[in-house]
């Protein structure tokens, strides 16, 4: 009999999944994922992983499915008799969980009790550990900051409130059937391969397209609000220690630094050799370029010679306010640290300098398509 290790990964289509998929498979694990149907491929974060069916050996194995279905996943779960579930799948936008509020709650809330409650109904309590994706959002309104396990929850959008009830289901499921499910309460964390509409890759897409002359300006939100941001290549590894750990425990993984959005705007830009200086508050808040530094943009080899010193590029645009605000996230990642001898890779300069160097890779390949004649998409979400 095989002494692989089977883990099970919803979401792995996602950031999360790809980067933990990854992890997992060159640990020697055989991954299954779940994946959506969809009318397009939406399989690119795992591509280079994929193995045809066909060759011998096949370590990754995907399976159709939907954190709203309950037979499809009990299905799944009874087929792969996993070791490990990490469940990472959900509607994960914020803003726009305040459009889907009832299907949030279904996806993000009860697809994580279908899943607890598949492992339990089907005998596997004592084999298969759980990994639930918790999240900073929980604490929400501002009651302590560092904030650590012991800090109390506020959540402020239908997300959050729908990842309360996953938390809260996934403690009681532990305490009452005994089951190793835990929460990993993780604060942001980004990537070249981080969604196009989070505000971090938003900004290093734009302000590389800004670099290359494919894009005039950059519409955010709230310029104010904190976050405590890590790459995510540290923190699925800590998914898979969490479940390593001996007992079954929830756990804060964070940096313990937190940063403006206004300030993650200007490191993506210098990176890219244009300095920029912010004037004015609230809506009239503008983004202006300040100086631009040679020895960078030489580096890159950029041409920088479409802007100019004073050009507006940031600009307030109130649609992207939410109706309820997170203002400040900043974690205490002690607990991890010293109980699981976590630590990290990456610092935010790291981050930043992974996703720019990405995205001006990327983007240089919309230039090659705009000087062969054809469409650029600007989608300003
Ligand atoms: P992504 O949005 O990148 O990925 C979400 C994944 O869930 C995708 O694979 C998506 O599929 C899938 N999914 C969405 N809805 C369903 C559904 N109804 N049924 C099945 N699959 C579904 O998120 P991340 O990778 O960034 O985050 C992973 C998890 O961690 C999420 O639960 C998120 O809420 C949580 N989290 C994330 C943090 C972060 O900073 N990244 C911080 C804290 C928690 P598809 O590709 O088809 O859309
Ligand atoms: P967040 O991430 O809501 O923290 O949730 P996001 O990157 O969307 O927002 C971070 C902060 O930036 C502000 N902001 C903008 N946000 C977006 N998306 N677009 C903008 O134009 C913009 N301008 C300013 C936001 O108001 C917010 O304050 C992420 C998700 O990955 C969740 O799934 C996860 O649980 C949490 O991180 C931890």
């Amino acid at each position: 009999m095989s002494q692989q290790k089977v883990a099970l990964i919803t979401g792995i289509t996602g950031q999360d999944g790809s980067y933990l998929a990854e992890f997992l498979l060159k640990k020697g694990y055989i991954v299954h994922g779940i994946k959506r149907r969809s009318s397009l491929f939406n399989t690119d974060r795992i591509d280079h992983l994929y193995q045809d069916l066909h060759e011998k050996d096949v370590k990754l194995h995907l399976h159709y499915g939907d954190m709203t279905d309950s037979m499809n996943l009990t299905r799944i779960i009874q087929e792969t008799q996993p070791d490990e579930i990490y469940n990472l799948a959900a509607m994960s936008h914020v803003h726009v969980s305040f459009e889907t509020p009832e299907y949030v709650a279904n996806a993000d809330g009860t697809g994580t009790l279908r899943i607890l409650e598949a492992v339990k109904l089907l005998g596997f309590e004592k084999k298969t550990k759980i990994y639930q994706a918790s999240t900073s959002e929980l604490y929400g309104k501002v009651q302590e900051t560092p904030q650590s396990e012991t800090t109390p929850f506020y959540p402020r959008s239908p997300y959050a409130v729908a990842k309360m009830y996953a938390y809260w289901i996934t403690v009681n499921y532990r305490e009452a059937y005994g089951m190793f499910a835990c929460n990993g309460i993780l604060f942001n964390h980004e990537s070249p391969v981080r969604g196009e509409t989070f505000v971090t890759r938003k900004i290093t897409r734009a302000a590389s397209k800004i670099a290359l002359g494919l894009q005039d300006k950059l519409f955010l939100g709230n310029l104010d609000a904190k976050r405590d941001w890590g790459h995510a290549k540290d923190y699925v590894r800590m998914m898979w220690m969490i479940l390593q750990a001996d007992e079954p425990e929830d756990w804060v993984i964070a940096t313990g630094q937190t940063t403006a959005v206004r300030d993650f705007v200007k490191f993506a830009f210098a990176y890219a050799g244009v300095n920029l200086r912010f004037e004015g508050e609230g809506i009239d808040e503008k983004g202006i370029i300040e100086s631009f530094n040679e020895e960078k943009t030489k580096a890159l080899s950029l041409d920088l010679t479409h802007l100019s010193i004073g050009q507006e590029i940031v600009v307030v645009d109130p649609r992207y306010f939410r109706p309820t605000e997170v203002d400040l996230l900043l974690g205490d990642p002690t607990k991890a640290e010293q109980k699981l001898g976590w630590n990290r890779e990456y610092n935010l300069q790291d981050l930043v300098n992974d996703m720019m160097k990405s995205d001006l890779k990327l983007m240089t390949k919309d230039q090659y398509l705009k000087d062969g004649g054809y469409t650029i998409m600007n989608y300003f979400e």
